[in-house]
């Protein structure tokens, strides 16, 4: 499908139905205990998309079962070859590249996300986390190490068991992937619930999973809410470490949860109050550019977003003035449109949610530039909305909008811009406008949070390890330290009866 030699875009294709809605344990598709389901909302028509099977309790026990069985010793997966494991995540990465169109019209119509960003952006990035893992199957391995007397030493590297994972609806389908691909590549199995606002992309993987050839068991996916199924994640004494990504106060239940039942070990991935330092040498269309994705993609629903930008006062008014007229490029609408470029919120408690901080920023004095409003009476739609002249002590300053919401503080000096940025009790990113080199790296060096982009904004590799400083989390998703986070180490300590 070529246009003079420009190749067309990609279109979303017609979902007629929705293939796969019950529970996925042991590769079979189960009803629920409980034999209840919930709906599923398409947050752009506010129809309902589908009911699915509703996980609770005793379906999680039957997962958590299945998932046991395939990683204990001498199962299938445990005796399988390094390398064959790694083979079955080429396998699944290129069944998701087959059904990729379908994958992000699922996407789209769950989350309500920009269609071509769901194709470019969270396929792109499932399929490059799924074949980086891949590569990693059969390089993980330990060391031997030199110690006192007359010792042989080794270490090994082994699966941590069965690995819980908890996710949220902002990424459904790369969410689901950064949690099982490095679970997986270090040979544990996994019990995984999507969040109850987005669970169809992570079912049609499961059947991808079952036609990858990963054996029983390995990958079970239980859909339902928060405080039953999540709660009997992070409680269960079968599930032997539990991945999350959401917001910081269930990070906070799950990690007391873990401690509680029996110590699991835990990873977290929690929210931001990310702060973005513009110096006045730095390249003004770029730092305008790149501040405002970072604050308004994914309709602002991102841990990443760049909600704290600190201007340097000489360029103050400018930046200020060129931010509002690039929020006039956004085009809202449909979002399976190939042209819209910002759909609506998740859901209306969220959108509640986003409104009243906007309001509050109006009310504490913060000057709103545009938007600030709803597009339309009942839709989740809202407009992009920047505030400049926004201090410290606000709430919109504070606490995670998740929201369209750009605000732009204004700073004198590289230290105060420090101080200030460092002020929150989150540390997931940052960010640093400069031309300066040398001023960029010390700046760099001296932010307290995880990620640091240099004259760019949602830079994310599947090579690079992400994670949060202070609340902002607890170890390292992607990159070769993740790995870490999903093996143990075994020290093997030989006494040797002679050396020559
Ligand atoms: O998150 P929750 P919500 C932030 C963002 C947003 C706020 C609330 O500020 O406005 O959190 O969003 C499961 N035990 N982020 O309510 O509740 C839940 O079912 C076990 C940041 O959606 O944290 C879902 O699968 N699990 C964020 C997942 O936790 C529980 C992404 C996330 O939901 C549970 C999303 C419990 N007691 C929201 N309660 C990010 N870091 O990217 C809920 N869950």
């Amino acid at each position: 499908r070529m246009t003079a030699g420009i190749p067309a875009l990609p279109q979303p294709v017609k979902v007629q139905e929705i293939r796969h809605s019950k529970l996925f344990i042991n590769n079979e598709w189960q009803r629920s205990c409980s034999g209840r389901t919930f709906p599923t909302f398409n947050p752009a028509t506010g129809g309902k998309i589908c009911d699915v099977e509703e996980a609770d309790k005793e379906d999680v026990d039957r997962a958590v079962q299945a998932a046991k069985a395939a990683v204990q010793r001498g199962s299938v997966w445990r005796r399988m070859d390094a390398s064959r494991r790694g083979g079955m995540l080429h396998k699944l990465a290129d069944l998701m590249e087959r059904d990729r169109l379908l994958l992000a019209t699922l996407e789209t119509l769950d989350t309500g996300k920009p269609f071509l960003q769901s194709f470019f952006v969270d396929l792109d990035g499932s399929i490059k986390t799924l074949r980086y893992y891949a590569g990693w199957a059969d390089k993980i391995h330990g060391k031997s190490l030199p110690v006192d007397e007359s010792f042989m030493c080794l270490t090994k590297h082994e699966p941590v068991g069965v690995c819980g994972a908890i996710i949220p609806w902002n990424f459904p389908l790369l969410m689901f992937t950064w949690k099982i691909a490095p679970a997986l590549s270090c040979g544990n199995t996994v019990v995984i619930k999507p969040a109850e606002q987005t669970p169809l992309t992570a079912l049609h993987v499961g059947s991808l999973i079952k036609e990858a050839g990963f054996p029983p068991g390995v990958v079970n996916i239980v859909p339902g809410f928060g405080p039953t199924a999540g709660a009997a994640i992070t409680n269960h004494m079968d599930v032997d470490k539990v991945a999350f990504t959401g917001s910081m106060e269930v990070g906070q239940l799950i990690n007391e949860a873990a401690a509680k039942s029996n110590l699991k070990r835990v990873t977290l991935e929690l929210g931001g109050k990310n702060p973005s330092i513009v110096f006045a040498d730095c390249n003004l269309q770029l730092a305008v550019e790149e501040t405002q994705k970072g604050a308004f993609y994914n309709q602002g629903q991102c841990c990443t977003a760049a909600s704290r930008v600190f201007v340097e006062e000489s360029i103050y008014e400018e930046f200020v003035r060129c931010s509002i007229q690039n929020a006039k490029k956004t085009v809202i609408g449909d979002p399976l449109d190939p042209q819209t470029t910002q759909g609506p919120q998740i859901d209306r408690l969220h959108f509640d949610k986003i409104m009243d901080l906007i309001e509050s920023g109006k009310k504490e004095g913060a000057k709103l530039e545009c938007g600030g409003a709803a597009v339309g009476e009942k839709s989740l739609f809202i407009q992009p909305t920047i505030f400049s002249g926004v201090k410290d002590h606000m709430r919109i300053a504070k606490e995670e909008i998740f929201g369209p919401v750009q605000c732009i503080f204004s700073f004198k000096s590289q230290q105060e811009a420090i101080k200030r940025a460092n002020s929150s009790q989150y540390g997931l990113v940052s960010a640093v406008f400069t031309t300066s080199m040398d001023r960029a790296l010390s700046v760099s060096a001296a932010l307290e949070t995880g990620t640091v982009w240099v004259n760019c904004y949602n830079a994310l590799h599947a090579q690079m390890p992400f994670g949060g400083y202070k609340m902002s989390g607890i170890g390292r998703e992607l990159g070769e330290y993740a790995l870490a986070e999903y093996s143990e180490v075994k020290a093997v300590t030989i006494k040797l009866s002679e050396t020559i």
